[in-house]
């Protein structure tokens, strides 16, 4: 569906852009308005006050999409492999949702840019939903708006969710906890077998994709990271990393990536982990929103409660701030 859809008069398309009237976003974003669905995500990004109503009205539709992490230095190929695996996905059926997250910048800056350039094939494409997002300003950053995007996605009927953050400080981890499987990007040459072990990248990755294989020391890049993979410790039944070579610019190794996805998936479900994984998410996800409630809880008490008097109590030796917390933790479950 477009913008000037015949069906729809200009009122109601303005009406869904700035609409706060949650059911009727989610009825729409059911029925697969890409204007609900871009609307609900920029609330969801936004923070607004109706996040909570939101999630309460998605929650039935949770865990019906497979998310899939891709994560990797800048320029590693991240955003050429998502546009290629969502074709990938399109011509088994699936409906696909893309995130591309810019853990750096709250504008739409030149990566995001560039993103929209290398994903403009599905641009027109019903099945396929695409959305930039910033997390800087968040509190929780990545951790906080994302789900709630996911989970946006999957409500609106998306099989797969594919999430794309750099590889940058926190990202790569975070992404890891929010996927079922995570996809770690390298290229040869950019001394990213190395880098990855200190970014404890090994932890994390379910699939390595050595991409821009084109180029000179894919070789040594995929024999490095084998090498590692065999000096990690794995218990027998443990996942084994899978090494999968691409060009993404050719669209080559797009469908080794597709397969080395699909059997992560199926030894997901096969050892119950897909449930582990999902139950790990959720909590962390419930402790970030309550830990959010308790600090704002704790910003509003600054102002005509105990803390002014415990600080004075602090602050003169009286007592000590342990105690003053506790007694203040005391006050917020009243
Ligand atoms: N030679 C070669 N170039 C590639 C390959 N894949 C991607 N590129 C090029 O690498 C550059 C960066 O590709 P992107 O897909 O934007 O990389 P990215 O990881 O999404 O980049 P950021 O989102 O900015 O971190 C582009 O110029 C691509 O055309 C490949 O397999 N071989
Ligand atoms: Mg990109």
């Amino acid at each position: 569906m477009s913008e000037s859809d015949a069906n729809v008069p200009a009122a109601v398309t303005g009406s869904v852009r700035r609409s706060r009237d949650v059911p009727v976003l989610v009825e729409r974003a059911r029925e697969g308005d890409p204007r609900a669905v871009a609307r609900l995500i920029t609330l969801v990004e936004s923070g607004d006050e109706t996040v909570p109503s939101i999630a309460a009205a998605l929650a039935p539709f949770a865990g019906q999409a497979q998310v899939v992490g891709l994560t990797g230095s800048p320029g590693v190929g991240k955003s050429t492999t998502t546009n290629e695996l969502v074709r990938a996905l399109r011509a088994r059926g699936h409906r696909v949702g893309v995130l591309a997250i810019d853990p750096s910048s709250p504008f739409t800056g030149g990566a995001i840019l560039g993103d929209r350039v290398r994903m403009q094939d599905h641009a027109t494409d019903p099945g396929v939903y695409i959305r930039s997002m910033s997390s800087r300003g968040h509190l929780g950053g990545l951790s906080a708006a994302t789900p709630q995007a996911v989970r946006v996605l999957e409500g609106a009927g998306c099989d797969v969710v594919l999430v794309e953050t750099v590889g940058v400080g926190q990202a790569e981890v975070e992404v890891a906890s929010l996927a079922d499987t995570t996809l770690v990007l390298l290229a040869p040459g950019m001394g990213d077998a190395i880098q990855a072990v200190k970014a404890g990248i090994l932890e994390i990755a379910d699939i390595f994709v050595v991409n821009k294989a084109d180029r000179d020391g894919a070789d040594a890049t995929v024999r490095d990271i084998q090498g590692m993979i065999a000096l990690g410790e794995r218990g027998p039944g443990q996942w084994r990393p899978q090494v999968v070579r691409a060009v993404a610019t050719r669209a080559e190794g797009i469908d080794d990536i597709a397969a080395a996805i699909d059997k992560h998936r199926g030894w997901l479900v096969e050892h119950d982990e897909l449930r582990r994984r999902r139950e790990a998410r959720a909590a962390a996800e419930i402790e970030a929103i309550a830990l959010g409630v308790l600090r704002a809880r704790i910003g509003s008490l600054r102002d005509g409660t105990h803390l002014p008097a415990l600080a004075a109590e602090v602050a003169a030796g009286a007592t000590d701030p342990y105690a003053a917390a506790d007694a203040l933790l005391a006050q917020l479950a009243r």
